[in-house]
């Protein structure tokens, strides 16, 4: 039998476990990378394994996120990662030099090679055929210092795109179909690899942006061949010696196989407040638009920014339309800039904004109150944007562009133009000016730390018996943004204690003060929750800063993946109805009593849990490796010696 592509990499990487369906795999980490509002939590772990480099081929430290600056946190947290860099011989881009994923696809990602990154749009990768994974900080941290990334072995579903898109339909609209499809919830543990006669109609960057989203499926990641089009984009970067062809055998078996006719979709809208909320722009119903956003890391290539200068060239942005442009990277700005779209752009109204996620985190351009507002970019969870009664659509730059002519959701197909043709050149101006690549010999440097960094702080061994309060009852869908605020809270993501009083603060204001209460009773605290809890980012600091503040369990009818990976490594036990019928009958406030808790994860078997205010009992399950059973006894892996 033949093996697909997944399935080659894997292979070339595997360090313990073997390639089946569900069982528990290390693989070799070639590549790393993180960026500055997880990777500031990721290097101070990194700092405490005593290590004097990181053992990989490659890791990047990337400035990107907390670029905004308002107060001194963030400026400390940049020159603590670039004296970091300094110290363990890690590639520094600066803050400027772009979004992580847009510049890592560019400058440093290489066909076969496996890359984890501590964000969970990592995956942008697999446009380039790496095995690209979003992870916590921690197992980055661990993966720097050279050790196995564990990951539950994934299956392996193949999506063949045949035929060729439709003018005025692009990447952007194939991967909302596909989210259509698979929606956001009961895709962990899979990945998508791509095939079929329609890939060589897609370029890199089109293959980026459905990769990247592949994220708001809950996949493990998703994986494209390595082909002429790959060959092509490291042409265009000059390191087509980085090139190597990868293709699935013929007879590569697939867990299931799913079949898109690129020229059968239409322009699609991800609306309120989910991405896999699909619309077809044409139902909108020209609803009035009041911002529009273009860049982020799922949209902000040079072809994508030069698709909607040809479309808006010599007109200006619509009155009501306040028109913003992020550039993915100072590569696509630089080349913006000498190709003259840049100044196209700027002519038809464009807001410049930091070539740096901005918006997209909801850092900066919060949207009026109650607005409608069309973003380029992949998520549209409620107000991730900084403004809470905003409606967020997701769409594609041609609809997005079509918007900005006509202040309205308008399919671009009825602007009744020529679909702009980009060429994309055969080179691209490279200037590599803000990475910074460390010296041989580290010993020497100085690590800088500013008063807004403080360690990671650990949690206690696991208790013989829980006694816990349901601090809060959540519904499905639960997002780390909603868990813990990204934007204005950003900036304390290197101070747990004061980042912490903000967990669930747009769900229910009150959690932190009450939690907090709940552990000076000398009680612990218990989050209850529906399907595909943790969705979202790869952010840790959703499960520190609930546990900081007394969170031992969380009982869901489902986990997203990263998400379960961060509570496990913080000593938090992910425990999931066995009948999920029993959520019904839990409510705040009350006493649970889950006895000999040590025992159950020492010999496993399903977890009885007393609701001493109700006088009733329920089974959970809790589905750990032997590696992660010894990390929840520890209380995390920061009180192991060695996880492995
Ligand atoms: C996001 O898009 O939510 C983020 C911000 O990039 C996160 C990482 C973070 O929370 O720092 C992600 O996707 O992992
Ligand atoms: Fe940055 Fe947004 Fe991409 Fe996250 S999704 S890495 S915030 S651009």
């Amino acid at each position: 039998m033949g093996k697909n592509l997944v399935e080659k990499i894997l292979e070339r990487h595997l360090l313990s476990g073997n390639l089946v369906y569900k069982e528990e795999i290390g693989i070799r980490i070639d590549q790393t990378l993180t960026q500055d509002a997880t990777g500031t939590m990721a290097y101070l772990q990194f700092e405490a394994m005593n290590l004097p480099k990181v053992k990989t081929e490659v890791s990047v430290s990337y400035i990107d996120h907390n670029t905004i600056q308002v107060g001194f946190e963030n400026a400390d947290d940049h020159l603590y990662l670039q004296s970091v860099a300094k110290k363990f011989g890690i590639v520094l881009s600066r803050a400027g030099n772009g979004i992580c994923h847009q510049v890592h696809l560019e400058r440093f990602g290489v066909p076969g090679k496996t890359l984890i990154g501590s964000d969970s749009h990592t995956p942008t990768g697999g446009a380039l055929g790496m095995i690209a994974i979003g992870a916590g900080g921690l197992d980055v941290a661990l993966a720097m210092a050279g050790k196995p990334f564990y990951l539950t072995c994934p299956k392996v579903i193949k999506i063949n795109l045949a035929g060729k898109l439709k003018p005025w339909v692009s990447a952007k609209d194939v991967i909302l179909k596909i989210l259509q499809i698979f929606t956001t919830k009961g895709n962990v543990g899979t990945i998508f690899e791509y095939g079929g006669s329609g890939l060589k109609t897609l370029s890199v960057p089109e293959r980026a942006t459905i990769a990247n989203m592949g994220a708001e499926c809950g996949v493990t990641t998703s994986v494209f061949p390595s082909d002429e089009q790959t060959l092509k984009f490291l042409a265009a970067q000059k390191r087509k010696k980085d090139f190597v062809k990868l293709e699935a055998d013929k007879d590569a078996n697939y867990s299931k196989i799913v079949e898109i006719d690129l020229s059968k979709i239409e322009p699609l809208t991800s609306k309120p407040h989910s991405p896999d909320n699909i619309a077809t722009v044409k139902s909108m119903k020209k609803l009035l638009v009041n911002q529009v956003c273009l860049g982020s890391c799922t949209n902000s290539s040079y072809k994508d920014l030069v698709t909607v200068a040809k479309i808006l060239k010599g007109k200006i942005a619509h009155p009501q339309v306040s028109f913003i442009l992020a550039p993915g990277s100072r590569q696509v700005l630089e080349n913006l800039a000498k190709d003259g779209y840049l100044a196209s752009l700027i002519s038809s109204g464009a807001r410049l904004m930091e070539n740096a996620c901005g918006f997209c985190i909801g850092n900066s351009q919060s949207p009026q109150s109650g607005a409608v507002s069309l973003r380029t970019s992949n998520r549209n969870f409620l107000g991730r944007s900084g403004t809470k009664d905003a409606d967020i659509y997701l769409v594609s730059p041609e609809t997005a562009a079509a918007a900005v002519l006509t202040g309205k959701f308008t399919d671009p197909r009825e602007l009744k133009k020529p679909y702009p043709q980009v060429k994309l050149p055969k080179t691209f101006l490279i200037d590599d000016s803000l990475i910074e690549w460390p010296k041989r010999n580290t010993s020497s440097e100085k690590i800088y730390r500013g008063p807004n960094i403080g360690a990671p702080p650990k949690n206690t061994e696991l208790p013989e018996i829980i006694v816990a309060k349901i601090a809060i009852k959540v519904g499905d869908k639960i997002t780390t943004d909603h868990i813990i605020p990204a934007g204005a809270r950003m900036k304390y993501r290197s101070n747990i204690p004061k980042y912490a009083e903000y967990v669930f603060e747009n769900v229910d204001d009150s959690f932190a003060s009450r939690a907090r209460r709940i552990k000076e009773s000398g009680k612990q605290n218990i989050i209850v929750a529906g399907l595909s809890y943790g969705q979202g980012s790869s952010r840790e600091h959703a499960a520190i800063c609930p546990m900081y503040l007394g969170v031992r369990a969380v009982i869901a009818k489902s986990f997203e993946r990263i998400h379960t990976a961060n509570l496990v490594n913080f000593g938090i036990l992910p425990l999931t109805f066995i009948n999920e019928k029993d959520y019904d009958q839990l409510e705040q406030d009350d006493e649970l009593i889950i006895a000999s808790i040590r025992d159950i994860i020492s010999s496993g078997g399903d977890i009885l849990i007393q609701n001493k205010t109700k006088g009733i009992s329920f089974n959970t399950s809790c589905v750990l490796s032997a590696r992660q059973r010894k990390i929840i006894l520890a209380g995390g892996a920061l009180n192991l010696r060695d996880t492995n």
